[in-house]
């Protein structure tokens, strides 16, 4: 079947900052989250390879951009690494020859004709701010951040017509603070709560700020909302299971940045488990009053619950007293990532989005697939052959597409990512990008078959896949 990607939906793919920048020129002191994490225990992350060269874009940034161009991309998502941005974290100085360098990178996606769009954190929290403050659960860090914000906007709001808060901003606070995933390895709901509403209120304020500012352009925050699913809706446990972890795994992030308010339910629950989050009586309103303008949503895998299997008796709540992951048979995986694939999600939330959050604008800002050992898909000129990436997009359109001749107001998807990058832990094993990074040569960049499908389909405007109306009907 032929489908035809409508004129305004934009295609583009990513490029944050800590995983492709590489920080080899950085000054002292000025380190991120994320350095953290892998200055705690290098040896934990895959083959010792870390944020401190990622892909050394920072350097190569003009190579890189002419290589983008070549994958046909519309827009590309960026962020300035807000740990070299600032001189001065006390005072919230910028560092003149960052911004510069910045500016010189929107001025190359422009001269490119790529739109250039910023999202102002993809976790570089600087280290600073972490070690001194304890992040955003500090009041002191949340008006840096929108002091920080704002410079962003004074300088570039002419150039780049689309701004975003925070990427994720779920992540850190969930796997480093109440899940004990990443380091440091905590397992305080209510810490991590705090940083949640930090960053809700930061996120707020720094969208009154860029609206103070009359500038003309969108102010969003990409969120990765968890796209749950219950064993069986039939069963009422299940259903409530549902309903409680999406409560927080949806609700936090996407009822306060579009709708203004935190769930009842969620909030209910905080209370009754002593974890309601610190806050300031004014915040509420000013969560109200901010709301963003256009969503990007994150998705990678559904979250399958069913009701809690195990009698919770830990003195530390965590959620899950509510709920249990479910383990689906039969469901598809990528053995790489060891996340499943479920692309019929995208049009499930999009439905959610248009009937339940005012049919909000919104953008896939991140959907893409890491494969290890890529290599093996070389063909005899050289290029990595990856036939699943290309599926992989096009069954994630198909049913976005679908989604948006219902009716969804979404209006553009951005691949995870432009080229391969350092993950948090799996650094460079899962390779995902459009363009190859060649670790064993000189970090040599080479464009994979995604990226001539890609372009194609950009330029053309339309691309062949199944009827994915017809595997509707099969299940
Ligand atoms: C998202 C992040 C991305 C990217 C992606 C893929 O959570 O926003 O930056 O890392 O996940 O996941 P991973 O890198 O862990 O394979």
């Amino acid at each position: 079947m032929n489908y035809k990607i409508p004129k305004d939906f934009k295609i583009g793919a990513n490029m944050p900052a800590w995983q492709v920048e590489g920080g080899s020129n950085k000054l002292e002191g000025h380190l991120h989250f994320p350095d953290l994490m892998y200055r705690a225990y290098p040896e934990r992350w895959f083959n010792g390879y870390g944020p401190t060269k990622a892909c050394e874009h920072y350097e190569r940034y003009e190579e890189d951009i002419k290589l983008l161009k070549e994958t046909g991309c519309k827009q590309i998502r960026f962020n300035p690494d807000w740990s070299r941005f600032i001189k001065d974290f006390e005072t919230g100085e910028v560092n003149e020859e960052e911004a510069t360098h910045y500016h010189n990178v929107i001025q190359c996606y422009l001269d490119n004709g790529i739109e250039p769009i910023i999202c102002l954190e993809h976790w570089e929290l600087p280290a600073y701010y972490y070690e001194h403050y304890d992040g955003y659960a500090s009041r002191k860090v949340v008006d840096m951040y929108v002091k920080y914000a704002k410079e962003v906007f004074t300088r570039y709001g002419h150039m780049v017509k689309q701004f975003y808060t925070f990427n994720e901003p779920i992540v850190i606070p969930q796997l480093c603070f109440m899940d004990g995933f990443w380091w440091p390895y905590g397992n305080d709901t209510k810490h991590a709560m705090n940083w949640i509403h930090g960053k809700i209120v930061a996120s707020a304020k720094a969208i009154a700020c860029y609206r103070e500012l009359n500038l003309d352009g969108k102010i969003g925050m990409i969120i990765n909302p968890a796209f749950i699913y219950a064993r069986s809706d039939a069963n009422p446990q299940d259903k409530k299971a549902k309903e409680i972890a999406d409560s927080l795994y949806w609700g936090a992030f996407m009822d306060t940045a579009i709708k203004g308010e935190y769930p009842k339910l969620l909030l209910d629950i905080l209370k009754k488990e002593n974890c309601m989050f610190d806050y300031e009586e004014a915040d509420f309103e000013i969560i109200r009053q901010n709301t963003i303008d256009i969503l990007g949503l994150n998705y990678y895998q559904p979250l399958r619950v069913k009701e809690a299997e195990y009698v919770w008796n830990s003195e530390n709540f965590h959620l899950k007293k509510y709920y249990s992951e479910w383990d689906m048979p039969g469901k598809r995986m990528n053995p790489y990532r060891g996340w499943e694939i479920y692309p019929k999600a995208l049009y499930d939330a999009a439905l959610r989005i248009r009937d339940e959050y005012g049919n909000i604008e919104w953008v896939v800002a991140e959907s893409g697939m890491g494969v290890e050992n890529e290599e093996i898909y070389r063909d005899e000129a050289g290029m990595i052959v990856d036939d699943y990436r290309i599926n992989y997009i096009k069954e994630h359109l198909a049913w976005l597409l679908k989604a948006v001749e219902e009716g969804c107001n979404c209006k553009g998807y951005w691949l995870f990512a432009g080229m391969d990058n350092c993950s948090p832990l799996n650094a460079f094993k899962n390779r995902y990008g459009l363009i190859e990074i060649d670790l064993e040569n000189n970090r040599q960049r080479k464009l994979k078959k995604s990226a001539y499908f890609y372009k194609d389909m950009i330029q053309s405007g339309e691309f062949e896949f199944e009827d994915i109306n017809k595997s509707l009907i099969d299940k």
